[in-house]
């Protein structure tokens, strides 16, 4: 049976906007309070996405959510109809209406972590949804990722959707932003690697002292068993603390593999030798490490640049490709670095740079916009036909953005109540487009 790795990306919601959420993460702490422009930005991830399909991936999308959340507004007791709640937030806690505004369900790594079938014990691919609780904005996602994944990979009979892990510090998850599966085929049995940040139960361990470690040991362990990962092919290794607190707030800001092939810095982990001796003896010795020295990438421009949360693709003769954003072309220390590793004999062998900067600017790169999935073909063919992207649903989605979204947007603009129903005629629409049934909370009621 053919499997291929599918990458279904985050469509940017018409209330993306700069609010300065994600403390630790520095770009969306250096962008507070600037305009942002949701119209280009919903559009340069639709052309990312694009090109990978052109490129002959299976590209699909995943719907994002419904903002402003004014029923968590309501949960923190705001009264009122839609238009007053959301004036009484605005003036009254304007740290709780900015996060029920973001569009942070546009980093599709942090929906979920994916299992595929062949890793399984029940032979099916098994998702968990992010519970994304170390940041109040992102911890009102997982709800409504459950129903899109789930109207997305319907079939019962191959997918398993976990509902996100309990709420608890103990757990805390941010999905595939912190999970590389390595395989020598994608069809054959992988090793699943879980990188946390810190583990609450081994004090001993050191933790970063400025920025919160978002991934927690005892979140991946949880995750591991519910997907029924074999113990002796799951690997549960710790990021360097003190990278995290120098911005790298998710691991693949700082580290990005697929198949064999493991791109990442010198400083990205602790103690990973031992690891990847492990791995490499399970890959056949086939695992093929490509470290970045910090002599020639400092954290400060892997972390700007965003030279890691690069896509690292297959293409069609057997090498690979990393997707990466325009700023590591800008930065003159990551572009010399990358056209030397052209010259290098590694499996990479092209770089492609995209225009993502609307993302960029919140800490999300082209590895962000995207959730992987490997997929055989029975699985492919028991997933939503209508979110997977070809020329037709490119035109369509692109007719979408340009009539709904706007091209300037400032928090106070989320206030009026006209953006809530522009947003709300935009999705209602969109789940028509992709095919989703009724999945928002203003459809179901
Ligand atoms: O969780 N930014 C996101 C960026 C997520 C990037 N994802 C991965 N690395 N996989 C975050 O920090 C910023 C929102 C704001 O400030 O308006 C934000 O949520």
């Amino acid at each position: 049976m053919k499997y291929i790795e599918a990458n279904f990306d985050g469509l940017v919601g018409p209330t993306h906007n700069y609010s300065g959420l994600s403390v630790g993460n520095v770009a969306s702490i250096k962008s507070a309070n600037q305009a942002s422009n949701p119209k280009a930005a919903a559009l340069q991830g639709l052309k990312k996405a694009k090109a990978l399909a052109d490129m002959g991936l299976t590209q699909g999308i995943l719907a994002p959510q419904e903002r402003p959340d004014v029923y968590t507004l309501k949960k923190l007791g705001f009264t009122g109809s839609d238009s007053q709640v959301l004036e009484k937030a605005f003036k009254q806690a304007p740290m709780l209406f900015n996060a029920c505004c973001s569009s942070s369900s546009m980093w599709a790594a942090n929906a979920a972590t994916v299992s595929p079938s062949p890793d399984t014990l029940d032979r099916k691919v098994h998702f968990t949804a992010a519970n994304l609780i170390d940041k109040f904005h992102r911890s009102i996602e997982h709800e409504s990722t459950s129903q899109i994944l789930k109207a997305t990979f319907p079939s019962e009979k191959h997918f398993t959707h976990h509902q996100a892990l309990p709420s608890h510090t103990y757990f805390g998850d941010e999905g595939a932003a912190n999970h590389t599966r390595l395989c020598q085929n994608y069809g054959v049995k992988g090793l699943e690697l879980f990188t946390f940040g810190e583990s609450l139960q081994d004090c001993n361990l050191p933790k970063p002292k400025l920025y919160p470690a978002r991934q927690k040991r005892e979140a991946s362990e949880a995750i591991a068993r519910q997907h029924q990962l074999s113990p002796s092919e799951v690997f549960f290794i710790q990021q360097n603390p003190n990278v995290i607190d120098e911005g790298v707030f998710h691991n693949d800001v700082i580290a990005v593999g697929n198949r064999n092939v493991l791109f990442y810095h010198e400083r990205a982990y602790l103690d990973e030798n031992k690891i990847f001796e492990s791995i490499n003896n399970l890959l056949n010795g086939t695992l093929e490490l490509i470290k970045v020295p910090l002599a020639e990438v400092p954290i400060s421009d892997a972390v700007s640049s965003y030279l890691f949360n690069t896509q690292l693709i297959d293409s069609n003769n057997g090498t690979m490709r990393l997707i990466a954003p325009m700023e590591c072309k800008e930065n003159p220390r990551v572009y010399d670095y990358l056209c030397e590793l052209m010259t290098h004999n590694t499996a990479v062998k092209e770089v492609i740079y995209f225009d993502v900067k609307q993302s960029m600017q919140n800490g999300g790169g082209p590895a962000c916009l995207r959730l992987r999935v490997v997929l055989n073909d029975d699985e492919l063919a028991a997933t939503n036909q209508s979110t997977l992207l070809d020329d037709d649903l490119f035109l369509r989605l692109s007719d979408w953005i340009n009539k709904h979204y706007r091209d300037r947007l400032e928090i106070e603009d989320c206030v009026d109540v006209e953006l809530l129903n522009e947003s709300r005629t935009a999705l209602d629409e969109l789940t028509q487009i992709l095919n989703l049934g009724s999945i928002y909370p203003f459809q179901l009621g």
